[in-house]
């Protein structure tokens, strides 16, 4: 018998709308009000100026183990700008633009970093699911969401986040193999930073794409430049409308480069060159997307000037909210189960016990 090709229908693209300096191909601009590129621009900003202050806070000892978002921005935001308020949003932990766009208060953010359950709490009427950080259970959560929609109707689509060192996780593939053999609303993000801490992407996968995996569920599966806010909108519409309208799920690979550390507790310089980083500076989301803007005549100084005074105004009230947050060092153990264990019972116990020994029996007395 002759050799033949095998029979694959899988559509596998790659998509970018704006070059690095903010050019832009016309033809694939995806409509948007200029209302809300300004309001993007000012998310994508916001979310900047709070992994910055999130990383000094973490240095003055005023926050917890930090993971900055900083570089990756455009992915989450224009997930999330495609989704309607309805849909679920379900995050690893570097989707701070994009929860901030689905109406994420600044201070929950913190509080999430600082180590307050409060901060795991969905601000109320949000499809959205808390941060997540086991790697890869997101996908399981955003397949039975996705299936949840399905059986329910209504045409509500679920978005799940993973980063590439995510897709080496069983769970990944669980989720996508049992959401194209039910056809589920599942539209799954892959955020190709490049790194897994300091495991590099090319030691990640022998496939030359992460979108290409998609073929083995048989899915579409899309590339996207993922620092390219547009075309990160006009690629999760296509595949959103099309989980809307029953088509099934799309793997979508957002192309895009962490600039900062994996997190506060790591040295990048250990593992990666700076000249890796120099090179991906210039593809940073937010100068495109502003170059963009501003040839459109939407920025100017002036605008500009505004939003960073707002920005700043609504850290300093975020930053004033987050450290006026009483401290409970139990409560962690008080949120695992509705109904606690004996084990987890016996373990506040002895926490409890442990935290009312290390205090003072009474008020220590002024000192004359
Ligand atoms: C199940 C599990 N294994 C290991 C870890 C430790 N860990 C935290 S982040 C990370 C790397 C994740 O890489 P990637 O999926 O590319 O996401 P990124 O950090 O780049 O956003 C690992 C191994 C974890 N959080 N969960
Ligand atoms: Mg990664």
């Amino acid at each position: 018998m002759p050799r033949e090709p095998l029979p694959i229908s899988t559509r596998l693209e790659t998509l970018s709308v704006l070059t690095a300096d903010g050019q832009l191909d016309r033809a694939l601009e995806p409509a948007v009000p200029h209302a809300d590129l300004r309001r993007l621009y000012k998310t994508m900003l916001a979310a900047r100026r709070l992994d910055e202050r999130c990383l000094m806070l973490q240095r003055q000892g005023r926050m917890g183990t930090y993971g900055p978002s900083k570089g990756q921005e455009a992915a989450s935001l224009g997930v999330a700008y495609a989704l309607e308020r309805d849909d679920w949003f379900v995050p690893t932990f570097r989707e701070l633009a994009g929860l901030l766009w689905r109406g994420w208060p600044m201070h929950t953010w913190m509080l999430y970093w600082g180590g307050h359950e409060a901060g795991n709490a969905v601000p109320p009427g949000l499809n959205d699911l808390p941060i997540c950080v086991p790697i890869a259970s997101q996908c399981q959560y955003g397949m039975g969401i996705a299936w949840g929609c399905k059986l329910r109707g209504g045409g509500r689509v679920c978005v799940a986040f993973c980063g590439d060192g995510g897709t080496s996780e069983g769970d990944f593939h669980e989720a996508l193999n049992f959401a194209g053999v039910y056809n589920l609303p599942l539209v799954m993000v892959v955020q190709n930073n490049h790194w897994a801490i300091s495991i590099p992407r090319s030691c990640q996968t022998r496939a030359a794409t992460i979108a290409q995996k998609a073929v083995a569920y048989g899915i579409d599966g899309l590339q996207v430049d993922g620092n390219d806010l547009l075309a990160v909108i006009a690629a999760t519409r296509e595949a959103v409308d099309k989980a809307r309208t029953g088509g099934g799920p799309t793997l979508i690979e957002a192309v895009t480069y962490r600039l900062s550390m994996h997190t506060t507790a790591d040295d990048p310089k250990k593992y990666r060159t700076d000249a890796e980083v120099r090179e991906w500076e210039p593809r940073d989301p937010l100068p495109r997307f502003r170059a963009y803007l501003q040839k459109k005549k939407l920025l100017d100084a002036k605008i500009e000037q505004v939003i960073e005074e707002e920005i700043t105004a609504e850290l300093e009230a975020a930053v004033r909210q987050y450290e006026q947050q009483t401290v409970d060092a139990t409560e962690f153990l008080r949120h695992v189960f509705a109904e606690p264990t004996p084990e987890l019972r016996a373990q506040l116990a002895e926490l409890e016990a442990h935290l009312a020994a290390r205090r003072p029996a009474r008020p220590p007395a002024p000192v004359s």
